[in-house]
């Protein structure tokens, strides 16, 4: 049996779930009355995350373009800071310059990007820009803000390495943290969600440091093996089991490596009832679903990581089926944290109280 039939026999409930997904949800499609360049922006989007991109589709039409137009902004800044082919010197400038070009209508970047859709959002971002002219102030003031802070925070570390579990927040913080504070405050301003949105630093924090903690963790193989090798592994949780952190793929240090991993997830999971507080605060259905279904597939990636040393040795993704699973399971709270409303009583067919 190849993997994909096996994981459907002993998946059903993945089975039911793509079957479900594909005959009875209708994927929503881009609006048809947009502009040509939000139009475009939204086709781009379909390129960078496909699965992402319809949840996005699906926000309250108050948030969806701002979000859109943030998704992109977040993308081209990571594009830059990813490309390690220009030299440092001229990459710094255009990463904590990069807010001002916001208000450069006709601004594009040449030169940067490793795969053709990202060279092509940077070579048309002027495209993008003429969409953000478009929002009112108190949008583009917020995705302005972070692409100044998330711009000077990566040229930060492009000059330091991640060494303590502060540097681990603080680089988790540039790279995630802030797009947690910028849909918060787009949530707030919108006025679907409660206006201390705008405030709750504790908790969007928690959001962004869930989701890229669990990618740093379960993307070792890609991160340490690249023609330019990044390690965003903390030192000060992999030197207590290898000298060198290329060691933790090695087959002799395969107990510690599962050590390492189990480390790291765990000090992910610290973020955890931060993020259920979040989501417990949110109101809009579809702002909910677009902050929930990353969420559960967070946890369900770590859960698969944990003691699992094939993260040190290939790339290990979760399964499409349980992805569509999670996203059909991610309407509520109730769903996303069956803990919470989980009564021991109850579980063992005991009155509730
Ligand atoms: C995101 C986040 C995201 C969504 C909802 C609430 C958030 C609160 C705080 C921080 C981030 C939040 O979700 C996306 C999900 C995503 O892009 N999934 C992709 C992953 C992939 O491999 O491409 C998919 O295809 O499923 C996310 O991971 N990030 C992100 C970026 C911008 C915005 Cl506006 C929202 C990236 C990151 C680094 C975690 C912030």
């Amino acid at each position: 049996m190849d993997r994909t039939a096996w994981g459907y026999a002993t998946h059903p409930q993945e089975l039911v779930a793509l079957v479900r997904f594909k005959s009875s949800v209708v994927l929503p499609e881009i609006p048809r009355d947009i502009t040509p360049n939000t139009r475009y922006c939204y086709e781009k989007l379909q390129q960078t995350s496909r699965s992402f991109s319809t949840v996005i589709l699906t926000l309250h039409p108050k948030l969806r373009d701002a979000i859109a137009v943030f998704y992109l902004v977040c993308r081209a800044i990571d594009t830059i800071e990813d490309d390690m082919k220009p030299k440092k010197e001229d990459k710094i400038p255009h990463l904590r310059t990069f807010h001002e070009k916001l208000y450069q209508p006709g601004w594009k970047l040449t030169g940067y990007g490793d795969v053709p859709h990202e060279i092509e959002l940077l070579e048309k971002f002027d495209r993008v820009i003429d969409v953000f002219q478009t929002f009112p102030p108190e949008y583009q003031v917020v995705i302005a803000d972070i692409a100044r802070e998330m711009g000077n925070g990566m040229a930060d570390f492009l000059e330091k390495t991640v060494d303590t579990l502060e540097d681990y927040d603080l680089y988790c913080y540039y790279v995630a943290g802030l797009v947690g504070e910028g849909l918060s405050r787009l949530f707030a301003a919108s006025e679907l969600e409660d206006k201390s949105f705008s405030t709750a630093k504790q908790l969007w924090n928690s959001m962004g440091l869930f989701l890229q903690k669990t990618n740093i963790t379960r993307d070792y193989k890609e991160d340490v093996e690249a023609v330019h090798p990044r390690i965003f592994y903390p030192k000060a949780i992999w030197g207590k089991y290898v000298k060198r952190v290329q060691d933790l793929k090695e087959p002799q240090y395969k107990r510690q490596a599962i050590q390492c991993l189990n480390e790291m997830i765990t000090n992910a999971m610290q973020h955890v009832p931060d993020c259920v507080d979040y989501l417990g605060k949110l109101h809009e259905p579809s702002v909910f679903n677009f902050c929930a279904i990353p969420q559960t597939m967070a946890i369900a990636t770590l859960a698969l990581c944990y003691n699992n040393y094939q993260v040190f040795q290939k790339e290990v993704k979760i399964r499409k089926g349980e992805a569509v699973h999670l996203i059909l399971n991610s309407t509520n709270l109730s769903d996303v944290t069956p803990f919470r409303t989980f009564n021991p009583r109850l579980r063992f067919g005991l009155t509730p109280f």
